[in-house]
């Protein structure tokens, strides 16, 4: 493997495929999540509208299964997590990513584009709180009283991704963007990539298979993620040690 010099500013892209391994299903496979669930259903604020017992049933299943006792970070987000903490440049790491399993490997410049399954928000007040348990059509805002208001705070199709100013800005800066684990068919994250290298950053992409993005990458490796994210990230810290 073979990685240009040392680089100052570094972003990292997250999607699902860095949680497959620790026992969360991605979405796109053969058995992930869109084979068995609708997504104009589950996964669009039309859908909650419509449904949001179902939209409730769906994110509540997800989010039992976060906190079970067989779900933990596995060596690529901990990986990340090494290379944050000894990296002297700027770090951003965007996962597109609900669960928290970045934050339990040690992340800290973090961003959740597509929000976190661990919190909920109210429609009503917009307060977004910590959420470990079920969210039912029948719960009150413990803010603002409102019953009813609750929904996941996740950002379904059709609405705007969260920190896209902080996202853009570090785009811009970088000059090393890795995208991991990411198919590159949802929008604006699979367009990140090309962002960067216009930016002029190098760009890696490491992923079971070729993404959805055709050549918006310099360099692709292609295995399972904790093998390939330990091993980059390694290369990276020896390479700024010299
Ligand atoms: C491994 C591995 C292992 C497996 N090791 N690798 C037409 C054209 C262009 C855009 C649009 C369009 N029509 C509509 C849009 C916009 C739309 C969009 O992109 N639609 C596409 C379907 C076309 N996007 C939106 O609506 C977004 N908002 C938006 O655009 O706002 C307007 C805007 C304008 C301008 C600027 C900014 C914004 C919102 C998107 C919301 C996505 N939400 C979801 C669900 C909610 C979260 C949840 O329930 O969990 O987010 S969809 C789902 O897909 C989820 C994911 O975060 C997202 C990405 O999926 P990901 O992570 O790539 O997973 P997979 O399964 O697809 O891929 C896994 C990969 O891992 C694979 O490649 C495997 O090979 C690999 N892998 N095991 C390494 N062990």
């Amino acid at each position: 493997m073979d990685l240009r010099s040392t680089y100052r500013s570094i972003v990292v892209l997250t999607g699902a495929g860095i949680s497959a391994e620790s026992g969360i299903q991605t979405f796109r496979a053969s058995d992930g999540l869109w084979e068995a669930h609708k997504i104009d259903e589950v996964a669009t604020p039309e859908g909650f509208k419509k449904d949001p017992a179902l939209v409730q049933r769906f994110y509540n299943s997800r989010r039992q299964q976060l906190l079970g006792s067989d779900i933990s970070e596995n060596a690529a987000h901990v990986a990340l997590a090494k290379l944050e903490a000894t990296h002297t440049g700027s770090f951003t790491l965007v996962t597109q990513n609900i669960d928290d399993l970045h934050e339990r490997a040690g992340s800290q410049s973090l961003v959740h584009m597509h929000g976190e399954l661990l919190k909920s928000r109210c429609t009503s007040c917009c307060t977004v709180a910590d959420c470990v348990k079920d969210l039912s059509v029948e719960d009150h805002c413990d803010h603002c009283g409102t019953q009813g208001s609750l929904r996941p705070h996740i950002v379904w199709f059709g609405e705007m991704p969260f920190e896209m100013d902080r996202i853009q800005q570090a785009l811009m800066q970088c000059d090393l963007f890795i995208s991991i684990g990411t198919s590159g068919n949802v929008y604006p994250a699979a367009g990140f990539a090309q962002q960067a290298a216009h930016a002029g950053a190098h760009t890696l992409q490491l992923n079971l298979e070729a993404s959805n993005t055709p050549g918006s990458f310099n360099q692709s490796f292609f295995g399972p993620a904790t093998e390939l994210v330990p091993e980059v990230v390694d290369k990276l810290i020896r390479q700024s040690e010299v």
